[in-house]
């Protein structure tokens, strides 16, 4: 085990990190930026330093300044949370030559699953059903036109150097596919610094469930079951389940198998996940997240595995402390995540000083959150300040809890999106499970994507 690591991260992750370190009685660095001076996760590390600017160029994103705290406060190894600097493979190499462990996958993992092109030529050859499209990129538009009359409309055009939605255009008929096919190129160039685009059949109304894997460096490669994250506003997730209400015994088990081949097939190491879009009963790989995600409690909640502390054990060279036959779903777990904006004016962020806070507790109910009350949420990062996951022994039963949770959920001044999520938790195509990806779109009329 690892005797002290360095936090790369902030907000409600940082925190989640720091309380696994100490339960596994490691010595825990936050590192910090200007913005972030007065943050919780500085405070309960045992150690914390400045980093740079507010801006998160200047800070959670610079690897110098980030290797050179960890160099100054000897730490053995190097935890990213989600985002920031998570899925850099270039980042986790300068770890590696510095002789810090980085708490995640190998550099390759993540470049191979980074590229999604890459991923999804992987997965085929590893016998994972993929979304039928294009063989390999498509470069120019009369190709395109070629694989779009193969493929059958609608299809999707979508970045290679991209996921999670971005650089992706729909399309319906040829005249379209032209102008799709030169902005998608000129998007993801623009975004990504890589014009490289695929073609796929466009599912109309999916589901996205996504497998939890775990590998370790011995060859153990488990899953833990699913997270049903249907329910989604412009590729942001709203709320996530676990189990998926749609999927049958027989289902879950085929595609359980599908993503811990996939994961062993790369020769992956640590937590992972193997996103799926859901039609009917066909299932299709989309995107492998090389990272710990923001709905990992949801998961830890159903199996009693903690994911974090399996991260850290797993880098330090210890094998998984359970086997496949060791996983068992019990009862349901629900999450929303709270984030500070308003529903009412096109999600914007509400930033600001919180004056009063209250928030839910009482049986089945887990809060991550960094926020306190005279805490400043700052401007410069994403806007989620709370998880709110709870258990019951059915989704009936975890639904209410929510329900109740997000009533009791209070902070002064700022406009969050539980009140909207209180919502969507009271319609009755939620409660019945009956719902697509496009299942937000209609709580705003003609407004949406
Ligand atoms: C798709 C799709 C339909 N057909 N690909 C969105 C995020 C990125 N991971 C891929 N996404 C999609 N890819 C094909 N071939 C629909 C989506 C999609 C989506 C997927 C999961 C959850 C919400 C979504 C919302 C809009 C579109």
């Amino acid at each position: 085990m690892f005797s002290s690591i360095l936090i790369a991260n902030r907000g409600e992750i940082a925190l989640r990190i720091i309380r696994a370190c100490k339960e596994l009685g490691v010595r825990t660095v936050a590192v910090y930026s200007e913005a972030d001076e007065r943050s919780l996760h500085v405070k309960f590390a045992d150690q914390a330093i400045c980093i740079g600017k507010a801006q998160a160029s200047s800070s959670y994103l610079n690897i110098p300044s980030i290797i050179s705290a960890a160099e100054i406060t000897d730490v053995e190894a190097i935890h990213p949370g989600y985002g920031f600097l998570a899925e850099n493979a270039h980042f986790a190499e300068i770890c590696e030559s510095c002789q810090i462990k980085f708490i995640g996958p190998t550099p390759e993992n993540m470049r191979l699953m980074g590229d999604k092109m890459a991923a999804k030529e992987t997965m085929i050859k590893a016998g994972v059903p993929v979304i039928p499209g294009s063989d390999g990129l498509i470069t120019t538009k009369e190709e395109a036109l070629k694989e779009a009359k193969r493929i059958g409309y609608p299809v999707i055009i979508k970045a290679s150097a991209g996921g999670g939605g971005k650089g992706m255009r729909v399309c319906h008929n040829d005249v379209r596919l032209v102008s799709a096919f030169i902005t998608a190129q000129s998007e993801a160039e623009a975004a990504f610094g890589n014009s490289a685009v695929y073609m796929e059949k466009y599912i109309e109304a999916p589901r996205h469930i996504e497998f939890q894997i775990f590998a370790d460096d011995k060859g153990n490669v488990v899953h833990l079951g699913e997270r049903d994250c249907t329910v989604q506003r412009r590729h942001q997730k709203l709320i996530e389940e676990s189990p998926s209400p749609v999927l049958t015994e027989k289902l879950r088990k085929k595609m359980g198998e599908a993503a811990v081949e996939g994961a062993r097939n790369v020769a992956y190491r640590g937590a992972g996940t193997i996103e799926f879009l859901l039609d009917g009963d066909n299932f299709y790989f989309m995107e492998m997240n090389t990272r710990i995600q923001v709905e990992h409690p949801v998961t830890e909640t159903v199996t009693g595995f903690d994911l974090i502390k399996e991260q850290v054990r797993v880098a330090s060279g210890m094998p998984l402390s359970f086997r496949q036959e060791d996983v068992h779903i019990k009862g349901h777990a629900i999450e929303c995540r709270i984030n500070a904006e308003d529903p009412d004016n096109d999600f914007r962020p509400c930033p600001g000083k919180i004056n009063a806070l209250y928030m839910p507790g009482g049986a089945g109910v887990r809060v991550d959150s960094h926020v306190y009350a005279g805490y400043e949420i700052p401007p410069f990062y994403d806007s989620m300040i709370s998880k709110l996951i709870t258990y019951g022994k059915d989704r009936k039963d975890a639904i209410g809890t929510m329900q109740r949770c997000l009533g009791e959920f209070l902070i002064d001044p700022i406009k969050t999106t539980a009140g909207f999520q209180k919502m969507v938790l009271s319609d009755s195509d939620f409660q019945k499970g009956d719902y697509s990806t496009r299942y937000i779109e209609k709580f705003f009329p003609k407004r949406e994507e």
